[in-house]
């Protein structure tokens, strides 16, 4: 008796081990949008992602990734996921700003400069970002920081005054806010097209980090980079909501597991790219450094200026995120 069920618990566990490969036959695939060329590393780490989750689910779900806008540019993957166009996508998380001030939780200058305080605010920030993603229909899988903010520059500027008329290359509100008080003119111009758009001169400066100039090779026009470290912007992978209910549990956490390691990676990978894009940006050509104390100190002044003006945007619950932050100091 002992034996036979013994013998039937073996049967049992063969069948349930024999499972991953019926789910295989009713293989899903989903294809994911990414803005960023393939070369940046939020592409990379998405495409391992893709793999840990085509590998984990035994081909269950099969996650194709097409960097670089090439299924839908950058201010439409969003919408795109929302909508069940495409099941999973990757978009920058102040892009929607426009829609919610809440969303530029990250890209208020001077705030968060450095990878740790990045990660404080986040850390603030995630549930009323989750929140209203869910309301949108999207469920957060995870997020990387961009390595912080500089400015780039075709002429040496050395203070606000030397920016007035410049065109400028805006990627959210706060960057086109940003070139509003310091003088300039903003275009918003998707990353994947910037190299174009500097070779052109439909601009000569942007905000961005050494990751994006170094991946855009911009020292073929563009000069100076000054590392003024404004603030570090997020990347975020959500999935359609109605797609993630119909995903079963087993999946779910397999999805779930590969994001945590796609976070943690992308993390490390983009503190470890820092230093190695600005030292490719200066074997470009490009001259890297500080800014002046001058412009140091009128930028900080124009950052006063935006966090006020974020704050009233996002009412109270901006406010709560902040103080949130502070208390984590
Ligand atoms: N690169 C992205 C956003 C922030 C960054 O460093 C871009 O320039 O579009």
């Amino acid at each position: 008796m002992k034996k036979l069920t013994t013998l039937m618990a073996a049967t049992a566990l063969t069948a349930t081990a024999a499972l991953p490969a019926l789910a295989a036959s009713h293989s899903e695939k989903w294809d994911m949008p990414m803005a960023y060329s393939a070369s940046n590393f939020h592409s990379d780490v998405g495409a391992q992602f893709a793999k840990c989750v085509t590998t984990g689910t035994g081909g269950a779900i099969e996650i194709t990734t097409h960097p670089s806008g090439s299924l839908f540019a950058g201010a439409d993957i969003k919408r795109a996921i929302q909508t069940g166009q495409v099941p999973i996508g990757e978009r920058l998380l102040s892009g929607h700003q426009n829609e919610n001030a809440l969303f530029g939780f990250d890209s208020i200058p001077f705030l968060a400069t450095s990878f740790d305080d990045s990660d404080k605010l986040w850390k603030a920030a995630k549930p009323s970002i989750e929140k209203l993603l869910a309301d949108q229909n999207l469920t957060l899988l995870y997020a990387v920081a961009w390595p912080p903010q500089g400015l780039y520059f075709k002429d040496e500027v050395n203070s606000v005054a030397d920016m007035e008329g410049v065109k400028f290359r805006s990627y959210n509100n706060a960057t086109a806010r940003l070139a509003e008080l310091t003088g300039m003119l903003p275009v918003t111009i998707e990353a994947a097209e910037i190299s174009q758009a500097f070779a052109t001169g439909v601009a000569d400066s942007m905000v961005s980090s050494g990751a994006t100039g170094y991946d855009r090779k911009v020292w073929e026009s563009l000069n100076y980079f000054y590392e003024v470290d404004a603030w570090l912007p997020r990347n975020y992978v959500m999935v359609n909501s109605d797609t993630w209910a119909a995903t079963d549990e087993a999946n779910q956490n397999i999805i779930r597991g590969c994001a945590d390691l796609a976070e943690y990676t992308g993390s490390w990978r983009s503190k470890e790219y820092t230093g190695f894009t600005l030292a490719g940006l200066r074997a470009g050509g490009m001259t890297v450094g500080p800014a002046s104390d001058e412009l140091v100190g009128e930028l900080k002044a124009i950052g006063e200026t935006m966090t006020s003006e974020w704050l009233e945007a996002a009412g109270d619950e901006g406010k709560a995120i902040i103080d949130a932050f502070k208390g984590m100091q």
